[in-house]
């Protein structure tokens, strides 16, 4: 067992102690014995087995017997004991920040208060502040350490971790003693929601790198402060973890602490078939390290190309690697245009010569609006006086503009029974039709198919608008028949559009290598409705890649001489 872990069963045995209400010496017993472990030097092991850690000062008999179970047996059974006879619900109120063992035995005691739940409603109702030894500023911190806790245990969207990821990205490259520096883990998988950051340096003065580390300006805790791993909480919530390896070490420590678990599981399993080893420290045969510059040497040493992290979720990337068949994944460089974008006509903040402006300064050759139909009136969905009103602007803008060409679309609803707002003579006079639903998500599954299978097959709509309405962390997905959408969409040529906004992300990297498999084609769209939405691109860029998708395979990648011949061809209505 580590020196940390070992550090880390005292102190949670003194915190314990405290809570049951023991005597202050032997709490402190354990505690300080927890701070002498993490500082030692040496080998545990070998320390207990020779019997040296008897003249070590501040570790008595009573911890010295804890620390021997746990070297020998990887657990301690006093440890076991006191949680066992501590109700669970305690032990999660330690993780409040501003509550520690002696606050939550006053309130257990006062109270009858078990868990965090009962805790914060005590809190709301003011109970807390009328107990003694409590007062409404103490109530008042621990509500706000109740809303954090809860806020830091969940995981966090992608775009939210994405400022302090590049932040502390460029502090380390910057760091003097650092020699490379990377971002690992879910973050750098372009995982929709991350649970926290992990960053992968080199370092030949790993002390130092961790010190300057624990001091970042942004640290709201230290949460692990060791030579080769550190952890710290940032004042947002998000957890960041650090690893400092040696220059040598790198490419497979970047490796490894970029997973995924599964990913790595199976790159193990092919190594031991090669009759090779594979940990975060090296690649083995037997006790050779094959060296590795970085991680393109590492997939060659095991036969494999270099597989981008995207893909390394531990599917099928490593037969596709095997066999050269890996996806060229689309790159943000290749999107020429965008689709799905509102603006001040329904529910937008930008007017529509501000979006305009904005995709000619983002480099793009033409603009696809879309603003609400009627039926959504919460978004002021435009009536047909207002489209006209728009495609007159539309054309101006388009006579003065250089370069960018805008394209008249609709986000139509799908209404209940399928078919697609405002009447076919209206739609016509759109160059595109996104059709979403809005309304009416509870529906069942079989009801919810026929319904989008109907808007599907009719001929004016072009692509399908955030196809299983999920808001990431917030809300599921309707009841959908997934394969049964594919396979109409492939066959009546609609695009499904992969929605970029950070929050929906929809639809899901997972079932979109299955859309993509069936012959749908994609487009990465920001359903922007403010300036600044115009950027979610790169964000559904990184799922259109864990995805697997080339940039054939997407839509907006083409010209706008390509997308205009598409968009002109007519659709014949479905003959059913
Ligand atoms: P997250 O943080 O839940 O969004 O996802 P990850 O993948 O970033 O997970 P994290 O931060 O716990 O660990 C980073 C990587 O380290 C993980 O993707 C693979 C590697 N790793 C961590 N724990 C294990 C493990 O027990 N076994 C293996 N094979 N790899 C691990
Ligand atoms: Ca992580
Ligand atoms: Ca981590
Ligand atoms: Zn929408």
């Amino acid at each position: 067992m580590e020196k940390t872990a070992v550090a880390q069963i005292l102190e949670e045995i003194g915190t314990y102690l405290e809570l049951l209400g023991e005597n202050p010496f032997k709490v402190k017993a354990f505690t300080g014995a927890a701070r002498i472990i993490e500082t030692l030097e040496g080998d545990l092991a070998s320390l207990v087995a020779s019997g040296e850690i008897k003249g070590i000062k501040g570790i008595g008999p009573a911890t010295r017997d804890v620390i021997a179970e746990l070297v020998s047996q990887g657990r301690s059974s006093v440890h076991h004991e006191l949680k066992a006879g501590i109700a669970p619900g305690l032990i999660e109120m330690l993780e409040i920040s501003g509550l520690g063992p002696k606050k939550i035995k006053a309130i257990h005691e006062g109270l009858g208060i078990s868990s965090v739940g009962e805790l914060e409603y005590a809190c709301l109702e003011n109970r807390l502040a009328t107990l003694a030894g409590f007062g409404a500023k103490t109530q008042e911190k621990i509500l706000k350490g109740i809303a954090l806790r809860k806020a830091f245990r969940g995981r966090h969207l992608y775009v939210d971790a994405l400022p302090s990821a590049t932040r502390i990205l460029s502090e380390l490259e910057r760091h003097p003693d650092v020699i490379r520096v990377a971002l690992a883990g879910s973050m750098r998988r372009r995982m929709e929601t991350v649970k926290d950051l992990d960053f992968v340096a080199s370092s030949a003065h790993a002390e130092r790198v961790m010190a300057d580390f624990a001091a970042h300006g942004d640290v709201a805790e230290v949460l692990a402060h060791g030579p080769t791993k550190s952890s710290i909480r940032l004042s947002n919530g998000l957890q960041v973890d650090l690893r400092v390896v040696t220059d040598t070490e790198f490419p497979f420590a970047l490796h490894h602490f970029t997973g995924s678990k599964d990913h790595n599981e199976a790159m193990r399993s092919r190594a031991k078939g090669l009759g090779l080893k594979i940990n975060e420290y090296g690649l083995f045969r037997g006790a050779e390290l094959i060296s590795c510059q970085d991680e393109h040497d590492f997939f060659r040493e095991l036969g494999l190309d270099f597989i981008p992290p995207e893909l390394r979720e531990g599917l099928d990337e490593i037969s596709q690697a095997e066999r050269h068949g890996l996806p060229e994944l689309v790159k943000e460089a290749e999107i020429q245009g965008v689709f799905h974008v509102h603006t001040t006509y329904s529910d937008g903040t930008a007017t529509l010569e501000r979006m305009a402006m904005e995709a000619q300064a983002l480099g793009y050759s033409y603009l696809g609006i879309s603003d609400h139909s009627q039926a959504a009136t919460y978004a002021h969905g435009l009536t047909r006086d207002r489209i006209r009103e728009q495609h007159a602007e539309i054309d101006a803008l388009n006579a003065r503009l250089d370069g960018l060409r805008i394209l008249k679309g609709i986000e139509a609803d799908i209404l209940a029974d399928g078919s697609v707002d405002y009447d076919d003579a209206t739609l016509e006079g759109f160059d595109f039709v996104i059709a979403s639903i809005h309304s009416r998500f509870g529906m069942d599954q079989a009801r919810m198919t026929e319904r989008m299978v109907t808007a599907i097959r009719h001929p004016r709509v072009t692509m399908l608008g955030h196809m299983t309405g999920r808001l990431l962390l917030a809300r599921e997905p309707y009841a959908l028949d997934l394969e049964t959408i594919f396979r109409e969409a492939a066959a009546h040529g609609v695009i499904i559009e992969l929605n970029a906004n950070p929050h929906r992300l929809d639809i899901d990297w997972r079932h979109l290598r299955r859309a993509l498999a069936l012959g749908v084609r994609i487009s990465i769209n920001p359903d922007a409705h403010s300036v600044d939405g115009l950027k979610d691109v790169g964000i559904g860029i990184g799922i259109a890649r864990k995805g697997g998708a080339a940039a054939t395979q997407v839509f907006n990648t083409q010209s706008l001489e390509d997308v205009l011949a598409h968009l002109s061809r007519r659709r014949a209505p479905a003959s059913i």
